[in-house]
């Protein structure tokens, strides 16, 4: 009993030591000359980790277009706003910046290393060239 109850602490701490933070800027431009892009095109992360998105440069937002099955995605963000989301449900999350998705500003996000829906991530039809950013991103997962 008393083992158990321990063994359950010392689970509980490393959980909440190891859901971690991490930050993506939206940028009018990135490093690589690439253009209204996100700081990165997919992220990783482990469930219960958070991202936040940072208006690094003006003119953008984020808006969650797909993800795993039943899970309720957020409300498109507002504008030059600090967005945060925590990651409950393993699988595949699409979103894009609403004025720019037709340009290509989209992001994937893979939680717990879970691409199940892969297939219906790929079948999203966001219009422009961004379909075929989408294609390539996918291609490389
Ligand atoms: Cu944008």
């Amino acid at each position: 009993m008393k083992y158990t109850v321990m063994i359950i602490a010392v689970f509980m701490c490393t959980l909440k030591i190891s859901s971690k933070e991490l930050i993506i800027d939206m940028l009018n431009k990135r490093d690589d000359g690439q253009r209204m892009v996100y700081s990165q095109d997919i992220a990783e992360v482990e469930l219960g980790d958070t991202i936040k998105w940072l208006p690094t440069q003006p003119g953008h937002n984020v808006e969650f277009v797909a993800g795993p099955d039943g899970v309720e995605l957020p409300k498109k963000s507002y504008i030059n706003r600090e967005f945060s989301m925590k990651f409950e449900t393993p699988g595949m999350y699409l979103y894009v910046c609403s004025p720019h998705s037709l340009m290509g500003m989209i992001g994937i996000v893979i939680v717990a290393n879970n691409t199940s829906n892969k297939e219906a991530i790929a079948n999203y039809d966001i219009g422009g060239r961004a379909n075929k950013k989408l294609k390539s991103l996918l291609s490389e997962i």
